[in-house]
């Protein structure tokens, strides 16, 4: 996500630091190599401008403090107009009125409605236990009812049936009908791709807007399409009154236009980015963080949110106790610690919130894949118990049957010995210099994590683990 705009941002600063003072003629420079990294992400000239002339004010105005140097001083400004720019904080969804709440879904043809409108009823059904019911008033794409229909199934969320031979209107009275009966807390409208220039289709959706009163309208755009993205979710707001915008596709938008430019040409919020076609690759999207992960400093804050939504507290709990009782971490440990890794999403947008990654080249990335990961499982899946509690055991002809046993060759094999080996090192000095319970800590402070312990040895086999993929 961002990597292009990222690593140019990068760049610009490494040339500053070093410098000794932050002076006018240092920061003019730097602010030209800003302008045209933001033009090159596609952001809107018109935000560029706001943005450069923002940054200038903060930069003459702000007194070097002694801690940093002039280049973490000039990047903390830009981190501090790049949250503003994206709005400042999280917007959430209200849901503050009678049940059934509406929301309806608008945007573009294959913005990422469908898609999302089913992320969404999941995120409400799992992190708010609403009772969520979904339907679909596309009646002109072929199959698009049978789509939502498939996503409410698998993510078992109820859904309201509807055919491509009746009026869209028709399918919303009766949907908010069935929803009021079956006292659902939420009702999410989906809807077809429409252009705003479309009279027709746009008359269609306000009339849709007027009977269902939804107290969410939201605008789905593909952030792939960049300041045009904002420039059509205005276009929208403009005739219907939109409450926030979802930004799709953000985890395959290199360049970051879209996610820059939509909040002040719309004045609407981002309240949500899809991060990936899985129904749960939704996030909030909270400015900072953004920035953060704009600017390199990765996003662990949110890593450590889907730790807690996701991982085992209890087998990291035993795990963490383990370790820092300085009883050995064996295969066993580091496979179930692969598996808790894997909740946290696909390797890449793990990789894409942790601090530091957009340092690392392309092509040592692209070597730590989700396959990775799953062949690994299937190597030490492929161990006796024995061996996983004593690797030691593992010579040439039992490293030759692991290799058959998994599909995998013997280097495989042998560099997974290696890492491994790396790790239970790492793990040991962790636990024994109480660093572990330390780190569990400052996270419990920090990120709120209940449990104390919650996820920090996964986090902590992570870096090492992706740390040792890398080489
Ligand atoms: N990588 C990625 N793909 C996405 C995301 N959201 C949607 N997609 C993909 O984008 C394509 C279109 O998604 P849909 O949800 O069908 O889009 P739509 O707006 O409902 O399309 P129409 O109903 O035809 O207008 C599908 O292949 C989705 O899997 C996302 O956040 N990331
Ligand atoms: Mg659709």
């Amino acid at each position: 996500m961002f990597q292009s705009l990222s690593e140019r941002l990068t760049s610009t600063f490494n040339k500053l630091t070093g410098r000794g003072r932050l002076t006018e003629e240092n920061i003019q420079k730097a602010l030209r190599d800003v302008r045209v990294s933001l033009l090159e992400a596609d952001v809107a000239l018109s935000v560029v401008k706001i943005f450069i002339a923002g940054v200038r004010r903060r930069a003459l105005g702000t007194e070097i403090s002694k801690s940093l140097s002039p280049g973490e001083t000039f990047i903390k400004i830009i981190k501090e107009e790049l949250v503003q720019i994206m709005g400042e904080k999280n917007e959430t969804l209200d849901l503050r009125a009678q049940p059934p709440c509406v929301i309806l879904m608008a945007g573009l043809q294959g913005s990422g409605k469908t898609t999302t409108t089913a992320k969404l009823a999941k995120f409400l059904k799992d992190q708010h236990k609403k009772k969520v019911l979904v339907t679909s008033c596309d009646i002109y794409r072929p199959a698009a009812i049978e789509q939502l229909k498939t996503l409410a199934q698998e993510i078992q969320v109820d859904f309201f049936p509807s055919n491509p031979n009746q009026k869209p209107l028709d399918i919303a009275k009766s949907a908010l009908d069935q929803a009021k009966k079956s006292a659902a807390d939420v009702l999410i409208v989906d809807t077809a791709g429409r252009l705003h220039i479309d009279q027709d289709m746009m008359s269609e959706i306000k009339s849709l807007h007027a009977f269902l009163n939804p107290i969410e309208t939201l605008f789905v755009v593909d952030a792939m399409t960049g300041q045009d993205a904002a420039i059509t979710a205005k276009a929208f707001s403009d005739a219907l009154p939109l409450t926030g915008v979802i930004l799709a596709k953000a985890d395959g938008d290199a360049r970051g236009g879209a996610a820059l430019s939509i909040r002040l040409i719309t004045e609407k919020p981002i309240k949500f980015m899809g991060m990936g076609e899985k129904t749960d690759a939704l996030e909030p999207f909270y400015p900072d963080r953004v920035a953060s992960r704009i600017l390199g400093m990765g996003d662990v804050m949110s890593l450590i949110e889907q730790a807690e939504q996701n991982i085992d507290k209890a087998k990291v709990e035993k795990m963490a106790k383990k370790i820092s009782k300085g009883q050995s971490f064996d295969l066993q440990d580091f496979a179930e610690q692969l598996e808790q890794i894997s909740k946290l999403g696909s390797v890449s947008s793990i990789m894409s919130k942790l601090p530091g990654m957009n340092q690392i080249p392309d092509a040592a990335k692209n070597k730590v894949t989700d396959n990775t990961f799953i062949r690994m499982r299937a190597m030490i899946g492929s161990m006796t118990r024995k061996e996983r509690s004593n690797p030691d055991l593992i010579n040439g002809s039992r490293r030759r049957r692991i290799a058959a046993g998994s599909g995998t060759q013997i280097q495989d094999v042998n560099k997974l010995l290696k890492q491994f080996d790396q790790m239970q090192k790492m793990m040991k000095k962790m636990g024994k210099g109480g660093k572990l319970m330390q780190m569990a800590r400052q996270f419990g402070a920090g990120g709120g994590m209940g449990g104390g312990m919650g996820g920090m040895p996964g986090m902590g086999g992570m870096g090492g683990g992706m740390g040792g993929f890398l080489k």
